[in-house]
């Protein structure tokens, strides 16, 4: 008698989770959209760091881009602002309840062209957010007009010349304060997942530049935002793994060409040196490398700059722990005596 084998159930997490309850809706993106690889990678990193989905509050403002936060954590809860305006949004939600872990997931058109304003608010504040640029150097919604991050020289499907300079994401992040400001590749799938990861132990703003290519209107000869071009041009600062304070006894620390960065939670980033020697933790170091990259025209990815000292937005100014509504009226109203004393004050 032949018998049936029983379906092997599916892995979970350490909250009994499956990688399938990460999910979200279907995506609607073109077929190859880089976008799409990249929420593949954030739901991986969400379920491999055990997030409790119902704490994701998930930002975005519009294009292809932002459609994206849609499509991965679907118990979680997700504001879709107007075009470049989610920092605020993301603000003041932060601000009302510290308790939800922000993902903002915008576009380099929404980031570094209408949104640009708002961008580099967020970075001097250091909201605590993880915030993700899917940069295919295009407004690909509005059928592939060049971005501000189009590099200088570059062709647009059409033929035209881009004439003028990129802005460079991770430079304007470091120079306002970002203190952690990484890039990577759509392509590099492992890569991503580990930053993200390294992303949800830090406490503050976690700027991720991804290239993201758009197969429509960006995936040509010409252009340098193309599968092709990136992985031509690709160089590794780094080899990069993440290891969370919860799984600190099962790991074998080698020493040598491994640099450690210990996160504010005890977590542990673990870089292995590849062909550039680059010490993250050195803001000036970074900017170099990012004007060196810049001008030569090569594209590094990995971790460029973590710094765990920095307050975040809501250190800063002394915010409660609780979520502003649930707090109860002896706590929001001042006494009559603390009002008399500050009446005192202003006398
Ligand atoms: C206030 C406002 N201005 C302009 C638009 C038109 N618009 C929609 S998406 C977009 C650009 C999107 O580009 P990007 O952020 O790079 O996202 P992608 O589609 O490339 O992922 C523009 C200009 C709009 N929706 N709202
Ligand atoms: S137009 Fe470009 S960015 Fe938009 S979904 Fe298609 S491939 Fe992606
Ligand atoms: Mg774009």
């Amino acid at each position: 008698m032949s018998s049936v084998a029983e379906p092997k159930a599916p892995p979970t997490n350490r909250r009994n989770l499956t990688v399938k309850e990460y999910g979200g809706l279907k995506s609607t993106l073109c077929v190859g959209c880089g976008h799409d690889v990249i929420t593949r990678q954030i739901t991986q990193a969400f379920y491999e760091m055990g997030v409790d989905p119902h704490s994701v509050a998930k930002m975005s403002g519009i294009g292809c881009s932002s459609k994206t936060t849609a499509y991965f954590v679907d118990r979680g809860h997700g504001f879709n602002a107007v075009h470049g305006r989610m920092p605020s949004i993301a603000t003041g939600s932060a601000l009302a309840n510290p308790n939800l872990l922000y993902i903002g997931v915008s576009g380099d058109g929404d980031t570094a062209s209408i949104g640009a304003g708002q961008f580099v608010h967020l970075l001097r504040r250091n909201l605590p957010m993880i915030y993700i640029v899917e940069n295919n150097g295009v407004y690909g919604l509005t059928k592939g007009q060049f971005s501000a991050t189009a590099d200088y020289g570059s062709r647009a499907k059409g033929g035209a010349l881009n004439d003028l300079p990129a802005i460079d994401i991770c430079t304007m992040a470091i120079e306002l304060g970002c203190n952690f400001v990484a890039r990577s590749f759509a392509g590099d799938p492992k890569q991503l997942v580990a930053l993200l990861k390294a992303a949800l132990a830090h406490k503050g703003t976690a700027m991720f530049d991804v290239i993201s290519p758009c197969v429509t209107f960006n995936n040509h000869e010409g252009s340098t935002k193309s599968y092709k071009f990136a992985k031509d041009h690709e160089e590794l600062l780094h080899e990069i793994s993440f290891v969370p304070f919860f799984e600190q006894i099962t790991v074998d620390y080698k020493e040598g060409e491994v640099k450690e960065v210990e996160m504010h939670d005890g977590s542990k980033i673990r870089l292995r040196k590849a062909d550039v020697d680059f010490d993250p933790t050195n803001k000036v170091e970074a900017l170099n490398m990012l004007r060196r990259c810049y001008d030569s025209g090569e594209f590094f990815t990995g971790l460029i700059y973590v710094n765990e000292e920095k307050p975040d937005f809501l250190t800063q100014l002394n915010m409660v722990e609780e979520p502003l509504a649930t707090l109860p009226q002896e706590r929001v109203q001042p006494t009559a005596e603390d009002l008399k004393e500050i009446m005192a004050e202003l006398m």
